[in-house]
């Protein structure tokens, strides 16, 4: 008998057979399923939701929602029909859980074990923050956070700021943020943050903050749980507090998507190692993969357009393979000379793993 869970209602749309279902919040893209068009598509992406979403009743009429914007010259609310006249971009941008790669950590970190399917590449569609600002007179001096608000409606009962999913950022990341409606050339999916979602690129998944209703620039971080407490780099053993760093950019990572680990022993002759590669901050330089668990590396090809330093880029090693056992490593450096880390340091929720070590991969050849 299958034991196989269902795709929750919200998220029914999703392709079943691409998708591990952890919990009705928690789902992830099976490593082999992310497609070989660089883009992921839209039903295989992953979800990870900090508190229920929305239905489609409580959003009503998409062009009717708001964002109100605030520390700025001229604090103002704008639907999302006004935002779609005031500018127009498109970007291909990472979006990766905080927690992605949490699940090969090895000391067992408290959390979803997501492997390395928490994590796509998208086309998002929007309007440049810095525009929106322009527009009303620039940032009020003395903001240093650039701090988005989610539109969830929020449980009864509970102190507002223990449950709100609420995320301050540096300023300098409104540079290249986007208030997007469109993912993968169709109006924002619901589940992924429609109708209005702020993409903040370099970020990990958390900063990305979906149905935003509110964009304030601040002198101080939220006191938000979800910041003042949550996705901090906490040693392990200890609580969150606002002294430890915040869970903000992602580091440079790669991963192979093809022989998985999950497919079964893998025919010896040609094979075509697969996988992807993000910079980060910045556009990969370069991949290079290991057979050997790291003692010896070969260049491998980088494929498909380069979308960007936002993006991720599709890598393939194409190798005669005899018959035995491989530990897969990949690492990726990036334009400036950043090379993926061989081990990230565990922290008690597990985020932010980059490590080649962590993501090697032991494959089969028969
Ligand atoms: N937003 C909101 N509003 N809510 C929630 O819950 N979550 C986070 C982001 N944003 C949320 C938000 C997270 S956490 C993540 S990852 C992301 O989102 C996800 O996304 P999608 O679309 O995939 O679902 Mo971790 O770091």
């Amino acid at each position: 008998a299958s034991t196989a869970k269902p795709l929750p209602s919200y998220v029914s749309w999703k392709n079943s057979d691409s998708m591990i279902i952890h919990t009705p919040t928690t789902i992830e893209t099976k490593r082999s399923a992310i497609g070989s068009s660089i883009i992921t598509p839209s039903d295989r992406l992953f979800i990870r939701n900090n508190l229920p979403a929305p239905t489609a009743a409580d959003i009503g009429d998409v062009n009717a929602w708001k964002l109100s914007i605030e520390g700025v010259s001229k604090p103002e609310t704008f639907s999302v029909a006004d935002l779609k006249q005031m500018g127009f971009e498109t970007m291909a941008a990472v979006l990766q859980c905080s927690g992605n790669g949490r699940g090969l950590f090895p000391g067992n970190p408290s959390g979803t074990k997501w492997q390395t399917g928490a994590a796509g590449c998208v086309m998002w569609t929007g309007v440049a923050v810095r525009d929106v600002i322009k527009a009303l007179g620039g940032v009020s001096t003395g903001m240093i956070y650039m701090t988005g608000t989610g539109g969830e409606k929020l449980p009864a009962g509970i102190d507002p700021l223990a449950v709100v999913v609420e995320r301050s950022v540096p300023l300098a990341a409104m540079q290249d943020a986007l208030l997007a409606w469109e993912m993968n050339g169709e109006p924002m999916p619901l589940a992924h943050g429609g109708p209005l979602r702020l993409i903040v690129p370099g970020y990990s998944g958390v900063n990305n903050i979906k149905y935003i209703k509110r964009l304030a620039f601040t002198k101080d971080q939220t006191q938000a749980a979800i910041q003042k407490t949550g996705y901090r780099m906490s040693p392990i053993g200890q609580k969150g507090d606002p002294t430890q760093p915040a869970v903000w950019t992602m580091d440079a990572k790669s991963w192979i998507t093809s022989p998985s680990p999950d497919s079964g022993p893998i025919k010896a002759g040609q094979v075509q190692i697969k996988g992807v590669a993000l910079g980060a901050l910045e556009e990969v330089a370069k991949v290079d993969v290991s057979l050997d668990g790291g003692a010896n590396w070969q260049p491998a090809r980088l494929v498909g357009p380069d979308l960007g330093k936002y993006a991720w880029r599709q890598f393939v090693l194409s190798m005669n393979l005899k018959a035995g056992q491989y530990l897969v490593s990949t690492r990726v450096t990036t334009k400036s000379g950043v090379q993926q880390v061989a081990l990230s340091t565990e922290n008690a929720a597990g985020y932010l793993n980059s490590s080649w070590i962590y993501h090697s991969v032991r494959i089969n050849v028969a």
